[in-house]
């Protein structure tokens, strides 16, 4: 900064016993290394939230290869290790969920300059506060849709996972500005505290951080555009910057262990205390998590009866299979997770036919082929997918016609159910009514 600047025009005081006041802002903990600790904290799971994130997405095929679309990810979401969505997802459900408690006192050691005085002093200021408003918008909203998408189930539509998609790029836009502008600050906050060494302190001990040579300024012109977070009037402290942490950190560990219990599935499930889902839903070997009962589908036991038959088109062949018929073809039983985005996993023994083997009777080949899947559950999401030609081409790719040796009950798809190794649950469609078979663009 060079020294010939003319002076900044000195600006009204702020409303006096508002919180645009320093003085209003009186704990002794604020100071750019409790912040520089926090967001040291936060980065490590926004960075596996993120990319796990892309993941998921790259998982979903938005632009499956016969569509026409560029696929984004130039990658096709593999059919396997089978427990890949379990992994990738869970740490995106996991790393969301434990950053809120870390994200919350980040926020809080910041709040004095969300009330800076004047509000906007400049073009670059007002420019800087609104890629700041970005940020923090990005990173609650983004949260925000994340925690509604688990626990309320009725508002998880497309629209609603575009809007936290987007709002991801805002999010990650706004932070890497973020970490360019304060890395300064980031570097000289652990030069001159170190890393750890104010966690030393017990709450006797706990005083302001020393202001930062920059801060020095700062504080004797208060106005200037130095502004900083460490109180000019700090009152006592009432727990120290480890109580603080340690607070901190055990509220993220603690929402870190309840989420992945429904990720790991079994018994450790019953740790997911603030999970909407409860055990299971079905008797017997039906006894497994279920998100969309029958009725829920708008279908009754009607529906599933003996007429049904699924039909299998190739161009202008078309055959149609009783399920017994379906059931005379040879059998594969195969152990296959259902990884639901949510963040809950279920492992069960499915019987039935590979796809694969559908799609060579289709074709009359057995060629590289892609199959567009349709339930007949009408209304709602989640009633059709493309599966690429990696999916249709892994003989463990099942059209399930049992579950743990039994029919399917009518909630988990009766007649017939897709179940693909690695596949995102959402993609594994329930009550399948026509498969479709396209040979592989190549
Ligand atoms: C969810 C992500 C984040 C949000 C919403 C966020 C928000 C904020 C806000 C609102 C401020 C105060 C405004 C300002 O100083 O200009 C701030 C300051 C700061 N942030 Fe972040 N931040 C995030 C991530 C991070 C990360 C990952 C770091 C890395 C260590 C970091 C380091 C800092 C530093 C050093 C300051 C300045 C503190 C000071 O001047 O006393 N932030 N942040
Ligand atoms: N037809 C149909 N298939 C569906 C769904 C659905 O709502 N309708 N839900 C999907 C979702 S989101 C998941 S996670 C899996 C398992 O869901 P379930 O718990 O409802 O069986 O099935 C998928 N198949
Ligand atoms: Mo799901």
């Amino acid at each position: 900064m060079s020294a010939r600047r003319p002076p900044l025009p000195v600006p009204e005081d702020p409303p006096s016993g508002t919180p645009f006041e320093r003085e209003f802002w009186s704990s002794p903990l604020r100071g750019p290394w409790l912040t520089t600790v926090l967001g040291s904290s936060l980065l490590p799971l926004i960075v596996v939230a993120a990319l796990t994130g892309f993941l998921s997405h790259a998982a979903y095929d938005p632009n499956p290869s016969g569509s026409g679309q560029f696929n984004l990810y130039l990658f096709s979401w593999p059919a396997g290790p089978t427990y890949l969505y379990v992994v990738t997802q869970g740490l995106h459900v996991i790393a969301g969920l434990a950053a809120i408690p870390i994200l919350f006192a980040k926020l809080w050691s910041v709040i004095p300059k969300l009330f800076e005085w004047p509000p906007v002093r400049s073009l670059a200021h007002g420019v800087e506060r609104l890629a700041l408003a970005l940020l923090v918008g990005g990173a609650l909203f983004v949260l925000f849709t994340g925690v509604l998408n688990i626990q309320i189930a009725f508002l998880w539509s497309f629209s609603f996972l575009d809007a936290h998609y987007y709002a991801s790029f805002v999010f990650l836009a706004g932070l890497g500005l973020h970490l360019v502008v304060k890395a300064p600050i980031i570097f000289r906050a652990y030069r001159e505290n170190g890393v750890l060494r104010p966690l030393k302190d017990d709450v006797a001990h706990t005083v302001p951080e020393p202001l930062l040579s920059r801060d020095a300024m700062a504080a004797a012109a208060p106005t200037s555009e130095e502004h900083t977070t460490v109180a000019p009037a700090p009152g006592p402290a009432t727990v120290s910057r480890r109580g603080l942490l340690g607070l901190v950190g055990a509220g993220s560990l603690g929402l870190a262990i309840m989420a992945a219990g429904p990720v790991i599935g079994g018994p450790l499930r019953s740790l997911g205390l603030l999970s909407p889902r409860g055990r299971g839903v079905g008797t017997g070997p039906n006894d497994f998590q279920v998100n969309k009962t029958l009725a829920a589908a708008g279908l009754t036991e009607k529906d599933l009866g003996p007429d049904w038959r699924l039909t299998l088109t190739a161009g202008d062949r078309e055959v149609e299979l009783s399920r017994d018929q379906l059931l005379a073809m040879p059998q594969r039983t195969e152990t296959l997770p259902i990884a639901c985005v949510e963040g809950w996993s279920t492992t069960e023994d499915w019987t039935g036919v590979s796809i694969r083997d559908l799609a060579r009777m289709a074709l009359g080949t057995d060629a590289p082929a892609e199959v567009f899947v349709e339930s007949f559950q009408k209304t709602g999401g989640f009633t059709s997918t493309t599966l690429s030609e990696n999916k249709v081409m892994n003989p463990r790719a099942l059209l399930a016609l049992k579950v743990n040796g039994v029919d399917l009950s009518p909630d988990h798809g009766f007649p017939a159910r897709i179940i693909v190794p690695a596949l995102p649950g959402v993609r594994n469609i329930k009550w399948v009514d026509r498969m479709t078979v396209m040979p592989a663009a190549v």
